[in-house]
């Protein structure tokens, strides 16, 4: 497929992206994925400001330093300002987070302006059309405009970078991090990836799909196999055609490349939810569980686009997977599925080929 993306002609800028970690890991991840999208793809100058160095280098480990992208402490954003400070062309606060106080006042006495953008959190709900690329009046003077990721058109659309290339592995490329847990694999066995929120009802569902029959290897994200006790209270009751694969933490390249490698896979926060769409694959969308139950809704607008057009088998194993349901519902109607999930794939790679969010926030900005 070929892509439109940003022409080489058009500016050149610098981005400053701030980020700061709420919880888990995705913050980091949408940050890292959008400053690699905008230096590597679109040939921008990002610096990075982030509040916890220590997460997005986890994430980060893979990629030796990219030339256009500078990782620094928060502090840094306002501990070596020069007056008049050299402002960056844009500023992008990540999911609503405030910028720190001395960076602002820099910003209000640099002589040109920068933009801000406060990019929101990926939703399929119909409301995101109209509220992406409103501006937000600050009573400072500086340009503000919200900027929402989404799956309809007239919305910042989905960071697609890097695009993943699909196909069996051979052993060569198993990425290095992978390479002791890709020794264990049985060459005849189904492959899950398993990356979800404490709550999930995973031991139950385990022990449920060693009942299918299925003989599967389960790959665990880290700290997962704590999540499921092995090893600790009532031992998980498994039959032998099923084997858990506990994994390190592994650099974020490696985790998309493993979600290709996988025939279902579990995700859960922002950047795992559209990597797992990416990979073409199906997968169970354990969504952040919030306390009004926004999630449900958020899940049902998703769920609404996605099974459009969808034959009766995919609309029931989707559905049923979705929900928690025990594999032994659906796991035999996977196989309608996995043609969905595949013309899924190449939707939203159609809907994203100017670039997706990266191209149209460049495109928006200048
Ligand atoms: O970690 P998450 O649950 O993060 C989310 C987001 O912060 C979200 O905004 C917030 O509302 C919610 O938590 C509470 O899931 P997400 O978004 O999928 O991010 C995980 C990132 O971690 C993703 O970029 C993939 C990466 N990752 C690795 O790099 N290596 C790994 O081994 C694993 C398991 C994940």
């Amino acid at each position: 497929m070929s892509c439109f993306r940003v022409s080489k002609s058009e500016l050149l800028m610098r981005w400053d992206i701030f980020c700061q970690i709420v919880d888990n890991y995705g913050d980091a991840g949408v940050c890292w994925r959008l400053a690699r999208s905008l230096a590597t793809q679109h040939q921008q100058q990002v610096r990075l400001f982030c509040d916890d160095l220590p997460t997005l280098n986890l994430l980060a480990s893979d990629s030796h330093r990219i030339a256009d992208i500078e990782i620094l402490p928060w502090e840094a954003s306002f501990s070596n300002a020069r007056h008049p400070i050299e402002a960056p062309d844009v500023v992008i606060e990540a999911f609503a987070c405030h910028l720190p106080e001395r960076y602002q006042t820099g910003l209000l006495i640099a002589p040109q302006k920068p933009l801000i953008l406060n990019l929101e959190y990926l939703s399929a709900e119909p409301w995101v059309a109209e509220c992406h690329a409103k501006a937000s009046p600050q009573p400072t003077g500086l340009s503000k405009y919200f900027f929402f990721p989404g799956f309809q058109p007239n919305t910042g659309g989905l960071l697609i970078d890097p695009i993943p290339s699909l196909g069996t592995e051979s052993q060569d490329c198993v990425p290095a991090s992978l390479s002791s847990s890709w020794s264990q694999l049985r060459p005849d066995a189904e492959r899950i990836s398993v990356f979800c929120y404490p709550g999930a009802p995973l031991r139950e569902w385990l022990e449920d799909l060693g009942n299918t029959n299925a003989k599967v290897d389960i790959l665990l994200s880290f700290g997962h196999a704590e999540l499921i006790g092995n090893g600790v209270g009532r031992p998980l009751s498994l039959p032998p055609s099923i084997q858990l694969i506990a994994l390190p933490f592994i650099p974020q390249g490696d985790y998309d490349w493993l979600l290709t490698q996988c025939d279902f896979n579990i995700v859960r926060g922002e950047d795992s939810f559209v990597r797992a769409q990416l990979a073409g694959k199906p997968f169970l969308w354990h969504i952040y569980p919030q306390d009004d139950l926004a999630h449900e809704v958020k899940l049902k607008a998703f769920l609404d686009l996605y099974l459009q057009g969808a034959d009766r088998a995919t609309q029931d194993a989707c559905q049923s997977a979705m929900a928690w349901k025990m594999p032994r519902a659906w796991w035999q109607k996977r196989s309608e599925w996995r043609a969905h999930a595949s013309v899924w794939r190449e939707k939203i790679l159609l809907d994203n080929q100017d670039g997706g969010l990266a191209a149209r926030l460049l495109r928006f900005v200048s």
